[in-house]
């Protein structure tokens, strides 16, 4: 079995999710040639590091990134930063030669992505974004339906991800409501899932229409990690916010279809509601994350009087990601649920076998070059109002 030592750079909610799936990827994937190894995890903040390395038992730190990537015993970097420095590290990563795995959006704008889309490409290193929601069974089922045109000609899609974390105004300024750190706030956070799940399942985005809102324009500060970013504000000051809290856009497919896709933290009930319907000629499809191990499903083709939405169940060894190669459940028996982290866990998994091949896995940065597009045609639309055309780009 070979070895793909691994970089870790952040250690926050996604390090979590990250290292998880590290750990259990050999345990689920037995099958993989390539296991990957918790070498090194890479924090700026010392004593935090030391004890998140030791729970989640990465083999060593450290403290400079530049030193990370300096080492022979590293093959992929993952980063799991804020979204400033996303290509920065992808740059220098992969300057150095290491595959490179980054948490979305990829970068703060289009030419940002542009240029870490470059440097992999010169490199000639594997280079993936991690849009985990990609490898929830039921959604990577859906792009199985699709594929076998059990809906016919698409004609909509509709996406909602709604969250309701910042409703509270005395919420502190994290680095994902400040522009300096994280380049916009629900569009590039929530509507970034939604969008490379549209481009994925449906096709190119030809231009949106779009608004956005900031309903909260100030915060207090968050104290250390606001200072070490350097978006402090004087004590007692607040902070203003400078990203959109709520997004919303009409969009037009290539192919024709009609979408609405739509992204908030101003929701409340809805704590991480992650929402797609497909309708097409033939039927419609629909998932929420919230029943992630289900995929609805409606068939114009089924009898009068008994049409109806059916929900299917995506926890069969014959679904995405659920059964071994040998036979047999990957996970669990059949009617036993999964959670947030398999989809990580999966993505993980893709990766191994990529770098094995020298083959980026989608959405590889390519893929999230797409992604980037629309959001920044969504944050023109919203500037300059109307219609604003989405860059396109040869797949
Ligand atoms: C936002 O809070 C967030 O953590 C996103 O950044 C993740 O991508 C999403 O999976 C859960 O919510």
């Amino acid at each position: 079995m070979g070895e793909i030592r691994v970089g870790l750079v952040g250690y926050g909610f996604m390090g979590r999710a990250h290292s998880n799936a590290y750990r259990q990827v050999p345990f689920y994937f037995p099958e993989l040639e390539s296991k990957p190894v918790l070498k090194v995890l890479c924090e700026r903040r010392e004593e935090a590091l030391k004890a998140a390395a030791a729970v989640m038992a990465w083999e060593d730190t450290e403290t400079d990134f530049d030193a990370l990537i300096a080492r022979d015993d590293i093959d992929l970097i993952d980063i799991v930063t804020p979204n400033n420095v996303h290509v920065e590290m992808a740059i220098k990563a992969a300057q150095a030669g290491k595959h490179v795995l980054c948490e979305k959006p990829l970068a703060m704008n289009l030419a940002e992505a542009k240029q870490a889309l470059a440097a992999v490409e010169a490199a000639g290193v594997v280079h993936m974004v991690c849009h985990n929601y990609r490898r929830a069974p039921a959604v990577a089922l859906a792009k199985q339906m699709l594929e076998e045109g059990l809906l016919g000609t698409i004609y909509h899609w509709r996406s909602q991800y709604l969250q309701d974390w910042m409703i509270d105004p005395e919420k502190p300024a994290v680095w994902r409501v400040q522009k300096a750190t994280a380049g916009s706030g629900a569009l590039g956070d929530l509507l970034a899932h939604s969008a490379d799940l549209a481009l994925w399942l449906v096709g190119d985005i030809e231009r949106v229409c779009c608004d956005m809102e900031t309903f909260v324009k100030e915060r207090p500060p968050l104290g250390d990690i606001d200072a070490m970013l350097g978006a402090g504000a004087g004590a007692g000051e607040k902070l203003k916010v400078d990203v959109d809290d709520c997004v919303v856009a009409l969009a037009r497919f290539a192919n024709g279809a009609v979408g609405t896709l739509e992204a908030t933290r101003f929701a409340p009930g809805h704590r991480n509601y992650n929402f797609f319907e497909i309708n097409g000629s033939k039927g419609s499809i629909r998932f929420k994350f919230e029943r992630m191990n289900e995929l609805e499903y409606y068939n114009v083709e089924d009898p009068v009087g008994r049409q109806g939405f059916r929900t299917i169940q995506v926890t069969e060894d014959v679904h995405p990601f659920l059964g071994l190669p040998d036979g047999g459940g990957r996970y669990w028996p059949p009617g036993h649920i999964i959670g947030y982290e398999h989809t990580f866990i999966n993505t993980v998994a893709d990766l191994m076998v990529g770098i094995q091949k020298g083959e980026s896995p989608a959405p590889t940065f390519a893929d999230a070059v797409k992604t980037q597009a629309v959001l920044e045609a969504c944050e023109g639309s919203a500037y300059a109002g109307g219609w604003e055309e989405v860059e396109s780009f040869q797949s």
